[in-house]
């Protein structure tokens, strides 16, 4: 009894040990992730398992990380999931080191002789070494430099764990050991615990002073469109009430939603779109041929399934790239062949029928956003746009498409979502009377504005309501183009006090917003948007 209990406490102790020489474990694979350029354990180690559970439990997870992150009041919603996904991706490998340390220390207490020591010690390291590699392995991201850094980082964390364990305990002759005093264990603790966060901190600086973040060729210089153009609306009669969110997100604004924390780095000497499945041959294509096609530009407004009423994973910018069908006259496709399957670097990928891109032109594979190569984050160096379909029938970092003779499934339906991912209708305030103005009657008015999107059927009306009161018509901004939101304004004669304003709209084809509240999964929100306002 005595012995399980004593061999408890080790595991504890060797636990404790391995969670506090995560921080410099972690520092040093970051460094080695960022100077090598190669995949970050604890990031990957969350990827994978993401990918791995069961569509019902990932969006369980999604929607109450959403809620979670809009409930604490952050601005940015994509950018706070992005951070907690790291934090968790950290957290889970903690939780890893934590279990190699206990296995560690109960290993070396039952090794008697300098060499089962030295086994264990290798064997040890090994297993972290293997364990860290497992998902990089198995999303094919594990290059020979990365393994290798691996290695010398879990030798070290073993090393650091066995030296540790040493302190802790005395050996006797006979090869038993004795437990150093409690005190004493108490000050090897904390010395490890100080030395940790030391060394953490200097792996995080240096990482940050010596190494860049790897993104491939994306990270471009430039000048975006909108910063030397009007946009076509320009001359619009209706101006959007000031706080009213930006009609053209800036792109380092744009909300971003996709399966790993870091985006893929893509060179583009080494890429190609491979098109390929039923076709008479395969063709591979440069981004330079793509672009020698005939250019679009196109204004779209692109919104995630995810976003709630009122949320703000949905943005608006300038998209240019190449008509899709205009790609698929360079390849002959063969008859059976209905559908197209769109393969992304990342390990996503979707469906969408060759009826829809060949009836629609505005179906595309675009490079550039706002007049830039795409941002590592925003899918360099290709990706596609899909009218009227929420962001997930929409892969960035396009690598392959593949003619096939069926309809298939993609990543978000395999897991449960909407299979066609039309953009429901959507209205929300912005901003309630920032500055209040008089009508030629002396009354004061306060202006009201926001936006309203449903997808490519364009908006006819916007009503906005204060209390119980009359549904009243608001103006419409016109859009930057049918493929965007549309900005509106409404002015409110003041009534002092508290107030809720409601506001509604009715898509181009004539069809109402869906006014009960629904969550995004599986198709994405509905309900009306409200504030509160003290007037
Ligand atoms: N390759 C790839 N493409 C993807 C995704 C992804 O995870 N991987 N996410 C999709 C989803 S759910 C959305 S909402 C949009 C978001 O695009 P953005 O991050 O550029 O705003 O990308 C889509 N394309
Ligand atoms: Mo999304």
């Amino acid at each position: 009894m005595a012995g399980t209990t004593r061999t408890r406490r080790r595991g504890w102790v060797g636990a404790l040990s391995g969670l506090l020489l995560t921080g410099p474990l972690s520092a040093f694979l970051f460094f080695g992730a960022r100077a090598l350029e190669t995949a970050f354990p604890p990031y990957v180690l969350f990827e994978w398992i993401a990918g791995l559970l069961p569509g019902p439990v990932v969006t369980r997870a999604i929607d109450s990380m959403v809620g979670v992150i809009r409930a604490l009041g952050f601005e940015d919603t994509a950018a706070a999931a992005k951070r907690i996904e790291a934090a968790m991706g950290v957290t889970l490998y903690a939780l890893l080191c934590a279990a190699i340390g206990a296995g560690l220390f109960v290993a070396l207490y039952r090794a008697r002789t300098p060499a089962r020591r030295n086994v264990v010690l290798l064997i040890g390291t090994a297993t972290l070494a293997v364990l860290s590699s497992v998902p990089a392995a198995a999303m094919g991201e594990l290059g020979t430099w990365g393994a290798l850094w691996t290695l010398v980082g879990s030798g070290g964390f073993v090393a650091v764990a066995a030296f540790v364990q040493q302190r802790l305990h005395s050996r006797h002759a006979d090869g038993g050991w004795a437990t150093v005093s409690s005190a004493d264990r108490r000050r090897v603790i904390i010395r490890l615990a100080g030395a940790s966060a030391v060394l953490t901190l200097a792996g995080l600086v240096l990482s940050r002073r010596l190494t860049q973040p790897h993104t491939g060729g994306g990270a471009s210089a430039g000048t975006p469109w909108s910063s030397t153009h009007a946009p076509p609306n320009a001359d619009a009669d209706v101006q959007p009430v000031a706080g009213t969110r930006p009609e053209l997100t800036p792109v380092s604004e744009h909300y971003r939603i996709d399966i790993t924390i870091r985006p893929p780095a893509i060179s583009l000497e080494d890429w190609r779109l491979k098109i390929d499945g039923r076709v008479k041959s395969a063709r591979s294509f440069t981004l330079a041929q793509l672009q020698a096609l005939p250019v679009r530009h196109e204004f779209i407004t692109l919104s995630c399934i995810s976003n709630p009423v009122g949320g703000d994973l949905i943005g608006t910018t300038r998209w240019s790239g190449v008509s899709l069908s205009r790609v698929l006259e360079e390849v002959e496709l063969l008859g059976e062949a209905t559908h197209l399957r769109v393969y992304a670097a990342d390990g996503f990928d979707e469906v969408v029928s060759l009826e829809q891109v060949r009836a629609d032109p505005r179906v595309m594979l675009a490079w550039a956003w706002d007049g830039l190569p795409l941002t590592p984050e925003h899918g360099f160096p290709l990706r596609i746009y899909i009218p009227d379909r929420y962001g997930m029938k929409q892969p960035k970092w396009i690598e392959r498409i593949e003619a096939t003779p069926q309809w298939q499934p993609g990543y978000w339906v395999r897991r449960g979502w909407d299979r066609e991912a039309q953009v429901r209708a959507t209205s929300v305030i912005d901003v309630i009377g920032p500055e209040p103005v008089r009508d030629a009657s002396g009354r004061l008015l306060l202006p009201v504005g926001g936006i309203a999107f449903a997808g490519t059927r364009g908006i006819a009306r916007v009503e906005v309501r204060v209390d119980e009161g009359p549904w009243m018509p608001a103006q419409l901004r016109e859009p930057l183009s049918e493929k965007t939101w549309v900005l509106w304004r409404y002015e409110w004669p003041f009534e002092e006090g508290e107030h809720t304003f409601t506001v509604r709209t009715v898509d181009g084809q004539g069809q109402p917003q869906l006014e009960a509240a629904s969550s995004p999964h599986p198709s994405g929100a509905t309900g009306l948007h409200r504030r509160r306002v003290d007037a």
